[in-house]
């Protein structure tokens, strides 16, 4: 890698795009970030910050100008398992546009390598009907069955970047994202996945009070520390390998486990109180990681236990500077 290397990073402005950014920064790429919005909780460590809407195939042009070499597509309309069940038609239009025009876009502009970041949203539901789920390889997303709306939006692009590949030649990477979670990332306001809202939920409880779950919490997921998936999407993008790829945790645990780690790290008791009438998604889902390991040599490592510490306190600083919560809730009074 050269200083030179210029590198297009869309969704700067989001979880993952920001935790992108400061990494490729660290490692002395050259860095635009594009966006709808400005990173919500810190300043962007990009070059330069595009606040464009990558639906308009013009301002994607703009963004891939300029000698860029690589471009990592994170730009998506998503949340959480309540904000993508509440509409199909709306975010998969989005998506579809934004994914579309970045691709073409890319390839007018000879960028070199476009990685696009699809999700574990793309697996068959009749795969992820039990919480003991055998963990997802890569080929049990056919015959497809995907999450409605989010999910078949990122099947179609998948096969999309593949096409490109095939009629011109144009170097795609995908990966498969599996709840990734960590600080600096929404904790409510209803995109927000299950760690932060939980954690959200746990920083603002009573030790000895009640907190809500979606579900009877028997549910089963696997959660992927940021720094990871950082990591996972630099070896990837820098690997020879175009197929779509798993990027996740391959550790099960249930939403009850979850939320027991957390409130062990805020030193609380809670009681649990379930609504069953909330969104909860699949029953079971677990990432394969074996092919991840024989392509990148690599594999995540950030224990939840360790990923969960960081993001908690995160999140209960956030809320205590913001007044949220009274002295006596906190951790450390707990402690
Ligand atoms: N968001 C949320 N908030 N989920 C909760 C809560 C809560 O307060 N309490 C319990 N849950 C349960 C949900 O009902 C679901 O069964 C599980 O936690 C995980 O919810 P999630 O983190 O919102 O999202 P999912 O894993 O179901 O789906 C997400 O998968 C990602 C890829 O792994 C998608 O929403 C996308 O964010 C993405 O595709």
């Amino acid at each position: 890698m050269t200083k030179q290397t210029r590198v297009l990073v869309t969704g700067a402005g989001g979880f993952i795009g920001h935790h992108l950014v400061k990494r490729l920064k660290a490692e002395g790429y050259w860095v635009r970030g594009a966006d709808v919005k400005l990173p919500e909780y810190e300043a962007s460590a990009a070059d330069e910050f595009d606040v464009v809407d990558l639906r308009d195939y013009d301002k994607c042009l703009g963004a891939t100008a300029g000698g860029i070499d690589q471009v990592y597509n994170l730009a998506a309309d998503m949340g959480g398992i309540g904000y993508i069940t509440a509409s199909h038609a709306e975010i998969s239009r989005n998506n579809i546009l934004i994914n579309a025009h970045m691709l073409e876009a890319s390839r007018q502009n000879r960028v070199s390598r476009f990685l696009f970041s699809s999700s574990a949203c793309v697996y068959a539901g009749y795969k992820q009907t039990s919480p003991d789920v055998s963990p997802l390889r890569e080929e049990d997303a056919y015959p497809a069955a995907p999450e409605p709306g989010y999910g078949w939006e990122k099947l179609f692009t998948e096969e999309l970047c593949l096409y490109y590949r095939q009629d011109y030649g144009f170097e795609t990477r995908i990966v498969r994202f599996h709840n990734v979670y960590g600080p600096l990332g929404t904790y409510e306001g209803g995109k927000e996945k299950a760690p932060a809202a939980i954690a959200r939920k746990v920083a603002l409880a009573e030790d000895g009070g009640e907190i809500e779950i979606w579900g009877d919490g028997e549910q089963t997921r696997s959660f992927m520390y940021v720094d990871d998936c950082v990591e996972g999407l630099i070896r990837l993008m820098a690997s020879d390998y175009h197929q779509p790829l798993n990027l996740g945790n391959d550790r099960l645990i249930t939403i009850n486990g979850l939320v027991d780690l957390i409130s062990g790290i805020a030193v609380k008791k809670l009681v649990k109180r379930y609504d069953l009438s909330k969104p909860q998604g699949v029953r079971g889902r677990n990432s394969d990681n074996t092919r991840l390991l024989q392509t990148l040599h690599w594999e995540p490592r950030i224990s939840l236990e360790e990923g969960l510490e960081i993001t908690y306190q995160w999140i209960e600083q956030e809320l205590k500077k913001a007044n949220r919560i009274p002295l006596a809730y906190s951790s450390q009074a707990a402690g």
